[in-house]
């Protein structure tokens, strides 16, 4: 449906390596609609929550550390297909695995520094939107462009 929405964070760095905007402008350019954004240093216990799911693995601390050391770009885009598209246009995990036109294939070289997250479910979607946003931080609204970009 054209009201899917996923949760999209720009990292500590890609937010200090100024990639705030050309990450922004990808998802606005594709037809995309913003419904959520704040740049937020949540702390590690709110980061563990988020990836909740790798507690356990080798790079586990290493990841939180990178997460915690500067501000993070939390946004929720809304549009169809939002969840698995946003994952296209984030590329692979590691970026020499992403190609060139993707975020992080375009942005990034280690799998550490991949500058931007993006949910790989509908249901982790709607998790992370919890764990980042309050209900009433997510806007409802019609795009002035909406009827050009649907059919
Ligand atoms: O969803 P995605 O970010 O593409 O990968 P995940 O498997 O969820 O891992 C989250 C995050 O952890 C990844 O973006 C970088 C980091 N990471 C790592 O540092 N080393 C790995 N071998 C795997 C993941
Ligand atoms: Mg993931």
């Amino acid at each position: 449906s054209t009201s899917e929405q996923t949760f999209i964070a720009i990292k500590p760095d890609g937010v200090q390596r100024g990639l705030v905007g050309p990450i922004i402008s990808r998802f606005e350019n594709r037809g995309y609609k913003l419904v959520a954004i704040k740049l937020i240093t949540p702390g590690k216990e709110h980061l563990e929550k988020h990836y909740a799911d790798l507690k356990g693995k080798p790079f586990f601390p290493g990841l939180i550390e990178y997460m915690n050391s500067g501000p993070i770009c939390a946004m929720v885009w809304e549009g169809i297909d939002a969840v698995k598209t946003g994952r296209v246009l984030l590329g692979a995990t590691n970026p020499l695995a992403s190609a060139p036109g993707t975020i992080r294939g375009d942005y990034s070289l280690s799998t550490g520094r991949n500058v931007c997250h993006g949910s790989d479910s509908v249901e982790n979607a709607k998790k992370e939107i919890a764990l980042w946003f309050k209900d009433g931080d997510l806007v409802s609204y019609k795009s002035a462009q909406h009827d050009w970009i649907y059919e």
